[in-house]
This record gives C-alpha cells, structure tokens and sequence, in this order.
C-alpha cells in the first residue's frame, strides 16, 4: 500500500493590493520566502508512525498537478489550514474522482469538522498520532470510518512522539525546518486558532527526543535554521532550561514563540542566547491595555502585562536574540488610531522586526462564536478569508474601509526601508558589549539567507 501525503504549502493574502504592496518590500519578501517553504510536520509525524510495510511519500500541493494527479497512490493524506480547507476539498475531490480514497486532517477540518465530512473519505479531528494508526488499519481494511475523533482518546503523550520521517524531503529545498517541543499554551486567547484547539492541554516533549531530532535535522541537512513550531515554548521552565542546555551542545541557529513572561528570567535568556536562539516571535497583539482587556480569558495576563512591554523588549535583545512582535489591528475597543499606537510602540521599543495582522476568526474559536452571535462576520463561508491578512469580521469602532486603510498604511510605513534600518540599530544598541563580542567571534552578525533573523 503507498500513501500520498499532501502539504497544503505555500502563504495564501486573498488581496492583490496587499500583496503587490508587501512584494515592494525586499524585507517582507524575504522572510516570506524563508518561511514559506516550511514542510508539514504534522505529516512528517504521521509518516513517523506509520507501519513500515505501508510506502509513504510526501508531496508539496505546489508539486501535484491538478489536472493529471499522480496515479500511484492507494490512498491520499490531505494537511489542512482553515484558509486552504476549500482548496483541499477541491483536491481530494478530484482524487476521489478516481477512485482513490482522502484523508482530511489538521487544524482546518479539526475547526470546521461537518463540512469537511462533504468532501473525504475519513476526516480526523484533533492530534493526528492519537488514530492514525487505527486510520490505516481501517484502509488496509477498505473500512475507513467517516469521522476519527482524536479529543475522545487525548491528548497524546509527548513521550511516545514518534521521529518525523524528515528523510521524505528533499535536503535541496528546505533551508528551514520545523520541530516542536511543546503543545499547548496556558493563555486562553479568545482568537487563537492554534494548537489549542487540537488540544487544550499544555504538554512538553522529552529533551532527548528534541534532540534527537534536532540531530537527525543535522544529519540529513547540514545546519539547518530550525523553526519550533511552538505556541509557548518555554512556559514549563524546567523543561526550557534542560532543553537550552542541551540544544547549546548542538551549534545550531533557532527560532521560536513565546510570551513575554521570557523577559523576567535572566538565567532562561542567557540559555537561550548561548544555545543559538536567533529570534523570538511575541504576541504582543496591541500597546494598550483598552485593546488587550479581554482578549486573554484566563487571567487577562496580557492586559496586566502592557504596562512591561518595552522594557521586555530592550531585556530579551540585550542578549543578542531579536525580538519579532505580532501586533492586531482591528481588535475590539481599537479605532484607526490603534495603527499609529502600533507605529509609535514598535518605535519606540527598537523591536528588531514586527508582523501586523487583521483581528480575524476561525471558524472554532471563542471569538468566532461571540462574533457570529452579534452578527459580525463578513461572511461565514469565506473561510478563504483567515489568512490574517484579508478581514472577515467587522471591526466595532471603524468601518471594514476604514480598517483596511490603516492597515495598508501602517505596512507602507513599518516595512519602508528607512524604518527596517532603524530597527536594526535599535537592536545593536540593545546589545550589552559581551554578547556584541561573542556575537562576532561565533560570525552571528552577517545576514545570510538561512537566517533571515540575523542582523543584516
Ligand atoms: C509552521 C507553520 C506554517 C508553515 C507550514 C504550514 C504547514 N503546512 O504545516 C507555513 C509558513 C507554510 C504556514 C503557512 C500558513 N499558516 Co501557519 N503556522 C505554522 C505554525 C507556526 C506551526 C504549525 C505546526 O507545524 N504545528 C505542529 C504540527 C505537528 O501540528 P499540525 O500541523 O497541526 O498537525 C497535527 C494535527 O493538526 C494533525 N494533522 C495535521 N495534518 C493532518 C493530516 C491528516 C490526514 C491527519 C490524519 C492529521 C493531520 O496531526 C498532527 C499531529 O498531531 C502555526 C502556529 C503554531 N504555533 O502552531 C501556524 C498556523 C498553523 N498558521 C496559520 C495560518 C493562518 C497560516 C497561513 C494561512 C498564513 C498565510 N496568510 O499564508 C498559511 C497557510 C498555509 C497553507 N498553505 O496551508 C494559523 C492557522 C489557523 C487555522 N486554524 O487555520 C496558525 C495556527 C498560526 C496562527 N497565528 O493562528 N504556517
């Protein structure tokens, strides 16, 4: 039996405008590229547990021509995000025009479960390693059930995470790859679309099969920048700080997401600096505390927290990792002016580089459920439209046109070239004299195109 696993790969803006403005941008197209030739690793994982006697083959959907699929599979394993879901439909109908069965998975059909139902064989919803194994069974069978329900089982235990199958890929077209360390994240963000929703709770993965992964990464590709595809990485700090310890043994460059809560452990930061953390990923979502009340549902920890922002910034740099901060605009409270408080905060906190999206909802997510409640959604079946970068709900202080022109503005004038130098610089003035010095005794400083996080 051979099985196709199909990435939905590649970024997906539904707005030319936006595009054509962010492809202005060496910046935006550079770490566009870095990052978009990242591989599943939900797949890389199944094909992990997959019994050997079953071929697997992994495949990019930029790869598979659509009108003359590939005929050697016995069945197809589709990987889905909400944005591509409808594409994914697409593909496996086509598949299943042939007679070939489809497997829908991630965290698209995991959102949006009945109306994936339409359009495959079997749809798995939640963490896939938790029923893959009795999925394949059943296809071997020629008995796939309709619906596998991974959350009734879960969560999966992180001890028995099997080694992605990274040799699947080809070493000549992945200069960044991805390992997780963690699931979950204590946070309750009303937004977040991420693994939370796979499974709420928080987990780590054992320091040694981290790194045995990080070396099977070497060995199959060299040094490889690697990404964790974390929520939280370093939320459990015991496990953060084995891990950094042994991650320093490796000589490796990474870079992850974390809260803020990172900036308050100097001992953590200094893990991080001498284990070869290039950059780290924050949602910071907005500077101010009317924007942020609310939004985090457990503790309205990120509301409590605004008031630390810019300092937290100037403590991760000085250890030579730089700082990307996720902004929101558009979230409730907020009006056009949320785009300058944007501006003038990433300014002022010499933040090395920023990413700035639309308030968007998942289909799944509270935020979803209280804004189609009110009415709020553009409309419900364009779930093309969660990209984060195209609006599909209706901000409550401004009108979608309004929303858009600052968004547009506040891109033009965050990626500007004048305004990405002076964040560069803001991040070597951040820099204590021995992490400057070691930074260029370990050649750190050159920008080089596997490590788009470095100073240029
Ligand atoms: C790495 C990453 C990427 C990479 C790789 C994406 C990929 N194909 O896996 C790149 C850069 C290409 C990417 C692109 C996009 N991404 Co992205 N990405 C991530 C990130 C950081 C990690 C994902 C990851 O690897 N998780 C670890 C693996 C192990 O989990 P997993 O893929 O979910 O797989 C598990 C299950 O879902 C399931 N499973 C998955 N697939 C399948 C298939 C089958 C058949 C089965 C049975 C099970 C199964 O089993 C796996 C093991 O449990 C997350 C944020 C985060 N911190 O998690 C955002 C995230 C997934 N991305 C997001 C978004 C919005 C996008 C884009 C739409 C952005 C854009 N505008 O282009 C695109 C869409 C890409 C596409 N074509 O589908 C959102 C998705 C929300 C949602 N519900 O859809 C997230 C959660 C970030 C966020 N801010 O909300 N992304």
């Amino acid at each position: 039996m051979r099985i196709g696993l199909i990435a939905m790969s590649g970024l997906r803006i539904c707005k030319p405008e936006l595009l054509e403005l962010g492809f202005t941008f060496p910046r935006v197209q550079a770490r566009a590229q870095e990052i978009e030739a990242l591989p599943s690793l939900g797949l890389l994982t199944l094909a992990g547990m997959t019994p050997e006697d079953v071929d697997v083959e992994y495949l990019e959907v930029r790869d598979v021509d659509e009108w003359q699929l590939p005929t050697r599979f016995d069945a197809v394993a589709i990987s889905t995000l909400t944005a591509v879901s409808k594409e994914a439909y697409r593909l496996a109908g086509r598949f299943r025009a042939q007679g070939v069965p489809v497997i829908l998975g991630g965290l698209g059909v995991t959102l949006s479960p009945r109306e994936a139902l339409a359009h495959a064989d079997a749809v798995v919803i939640g963490e896939g390693e938790v029923v893959w194994p009795e999925v394949v069974t059943d296809l071997r069978r020629n008995r796939l059930r309709p619906l596998y329900t991974a959350h009734a089982k879960g969560p999966f235990d992180l001890n028995d995470a099997p080694m992605p199958r990274f040799d699947l890929l080809d070493a000549s077209r992945y200069p960044r790859l991805s390992i997780q360390t963690q699931r979950g994240c204590p946070w309750a963000c009303e937004f977040c679309a991420s693994s939370i929703r796979l499974s709420p709770r928080f987990r780590v993965k054992p320091v040694a099969k981290v790194i045995a992964e990080v070396r099977r990464l070497k060995k199959l590709f060299g040094n490889p920048f690697i990404e964790f595809a974390d929520d939280n990485t370093f939320v459990n700090r015991k496990h953060a700080k084995s891990l950094l310890t042994e991650l320093a043994k490796e000589n490796v460059r990474w870079f992850t997401e974390s809260d803020l809560s990172i900036a308050d452990d100097e001992e953590l930061l200094s893990l991080m600096r001498d284990s070869g953390c290039a950059q780290v990923l924050i949602g910071f979502e907005h500077p101010t505390r009317a924007a942020l009340d609310g939004v985090e549902r457990n503790a309205n920890w990120k509301a409590a927290k605004v008031g630390e922002y810019a300092s937290a910034v100037e403590r991760i740099q000085r250890h030579g990792i730089t700082v990307n901060g996720c902004f929101v605009l558009g979230l409730d409270g907020t009006d056009v002016s949320g785009a300058e408080d944007i501006l003038r905060f990433v300014r002022e906190s010499g933040m090395y580089d920023v990413q700035v999206t639309y308030m968007t909802a998942f289909p799944g997510t509270p935020l979803w459920t209280r804004l189609a409640g009110d009415g709020r959604i553009l409309d419900e079946s364009a779930t093309e439209r969660c990209t984060l970068f195209d609006i599909n709900v209706r901000p409550d202080r401004m009108t979608v046109s309004e929303l858009e022109e600052a968004f547009m503005g506040l891109v033009a004038r965050l990626y500007e070239e004048p305004a990405v130098q002076e964040r560069f610089r803001a991040f070597k003035r951040h820099l204590s004299t021995g992490v400057r010095r070691r930074r260029a005794e370990r050649g750190w400083t050159r920008h080089c195109s596997r490590q788009v996080t470095e100073v240029a």
